[in-house]
């Protein structure tokens, strides 16, 4: 195969990742503003269009300006982007003021390829995987724990890219639930897992978003990154994402979704296949 050849398949495949994310929320029963009053809607309509004239007057934006952000506008609805895009450059501030008064873990962004109900197992588990799944083994230790150091018996729904970066069920080609699934803690709040490290992550450069970073001159990165939520009955779920030491993008996120305490410390398995390492989650109560 070409390069060229190659590069091609690469893009078809993030075309279509950035796209699925749009059908998967229209499926996921997330939306659920369209009851905010209406004394907000016009609060924060306004304040938010108050930004961009501030910005327009500042910087004398232009008509050819206006039309070509008109332009990209239209795209990112037509790649099916808006989850994309929303999710690498937004959510992470609505994620800071939502978690603001956790006691316990910190949590992250969701980001778009979460896949709910992914097939559940006990501890230990290992996540689905190919037979020649590339890459190297990993092997996660770690307690649920509520706020006093009690063992919870919750649970852990994991999923992350593959050692090329790709998601199962946003890019095609892969089984469906590959490095997918929910483990069920034992009644200590125990765990284990075994799944593959992932690659760092470039966001899908074909479309709406890849056009406003070439066009700005910005990177398309994410660090390799495990996305959790945990879950125990009567606490507070927490979403999350955990980071290797070292990675080139832990510093320049382009989701800015990286925080200190979710940086790994994994080390080499004691049985030599590969990594291993202990993370651990301390869950709010339910208010
Ligand atoms: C991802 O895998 C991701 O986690 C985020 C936040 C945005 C795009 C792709
Ligand atoms: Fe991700």
């Amino acid at each position: 195969m070409t390069m060229s050849q190659t590069a091609t398949e690469f893009d078809a495949k993030a075309a279509e990742s950035g796209n699925k994310a749009t059908e998967r929320f229209k499926e996921s029963g997330k939306r659920a503003g369209i009851d905010v009053p209406k004394e907000r809607v016009s609060l924060l309509a306004r304040e938010v269009l108050e930004a961009v004239y501030s910005t327009i007057r500042e910087h004398k934006v232009t008509y050819a300006e206006y039309n070509a952000l008109k332009e990209w506008l239209i795209s990112v609805g037509e790649d099916g982007e808006w989850p994309l895009f929303l999710d690498v450059w937004v959510e992470h501030v609505v994620e800071d003021v939502a978690t603001e008064n956790r006691k316990g873990s910190k949590g992250t962004i969701e980001g778009p390829y979460y896949v709910p109900d992914s097939p559940a197992q006990n501890t230990p588990a290992r996540l689905p995987r190919r037979d020649d799944e590339p890459g190297t083994e990993l092997t996660w230790k770690g307690q649920i724990r509520d706020l006093d150091g009690n063992g919870l018996p919750g649970k852990v729904e994991i999923w992350h890219a593959d050692g090329a970066g790709f998601y199962s069920q946003y890019a095609p080609g892969l089984p469906e639930w590959n490095l997918r699934g929910t483990v069920l803690a034992d009644e200590n709040g125990n765990f284990e897992i075994q799944t593959m490290r992932p690659a760092p992550y470039q966001i899908p450069t074909d479309g709406a978003c890849g056009k406003l970073i070439a066009a700005a001159g910005w990177h398309a990165w994410r660090p390799a990154h495990i996305h959790v939520k945990v879950s125990a009955p009567g606490h507070e779920l927490i979403t999350a994402q955990l980071y290797f030491p070292g990675d080139a993008h832990n510093d320049d996120d382009i989701a800015s979704a990286v925080k200190p305490e979710l940086i790994l410390d994994p080390k080499p398995a004691a049985d030599g296949k590969g990594e291993e390492m202990v993370y651990d989650f301390i869950l709010d109560p339910e208010d």
